[in-house]
């Protein structure tokens, strides 16, 4: 949906929220945005599984199953894609790490450029 509304919008910035359980499954929207380059800022929160099933789970069952998922390294991921990454390490961090990363979205990267020019 986001992808869908910052290339309806480009002049305006577009930022999606995003959980690292929901990004798995929706890997191909990644690179969607990568071919596409649409002028939008992914923010993934990353918490190693189904945060919102896995507080369900200890509320209300004797144990967790299936949602302490294997994150990948979202810096490899980013640059095996060809996008640009930022880490916000700290909370303190969020507010320039944010305005950087929504002030730069959607510039093609190098790499895609040359990937671009290579065909
Ligand atoms: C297409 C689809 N599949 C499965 C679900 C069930 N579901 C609801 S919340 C959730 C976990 C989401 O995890 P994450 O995106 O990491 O967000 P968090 O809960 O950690 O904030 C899942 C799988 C869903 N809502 N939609």
């Amino acid at each position: 949906m986001g992808i869908g509304a910052a290339l309806a919008r480009p002049d305006a910035p577009t930022v999606v929220l995003a959980g690292d359980g929901g990004l798995a499954v929706h890997l191909g929207e990644l690179l969607t945005v990568a071919q596409e380059r649409p002028r939008l800022t992914l923010i993934v929160f990353n918490d190693g599984g189904y945060g919102v099933l896995r507080n369900m789970q200890d509320r209300y069952s004797e144990r967790r199953s299936g949602v302490d998922l294997v994150t990948p390294d979202f810096e490899l991921l980013a640059r095996a894609c060809g996008l640009p990454y930022l880490r916000i390490s700290a909370e303190e961090h969020a507010a320039p790490v944010i305005g950087r990363a929504v002030g730069s979205a959607g510039r093609p990267s190098s790499r895609s450029t040359s990937r671009r020019s290579a065909r």
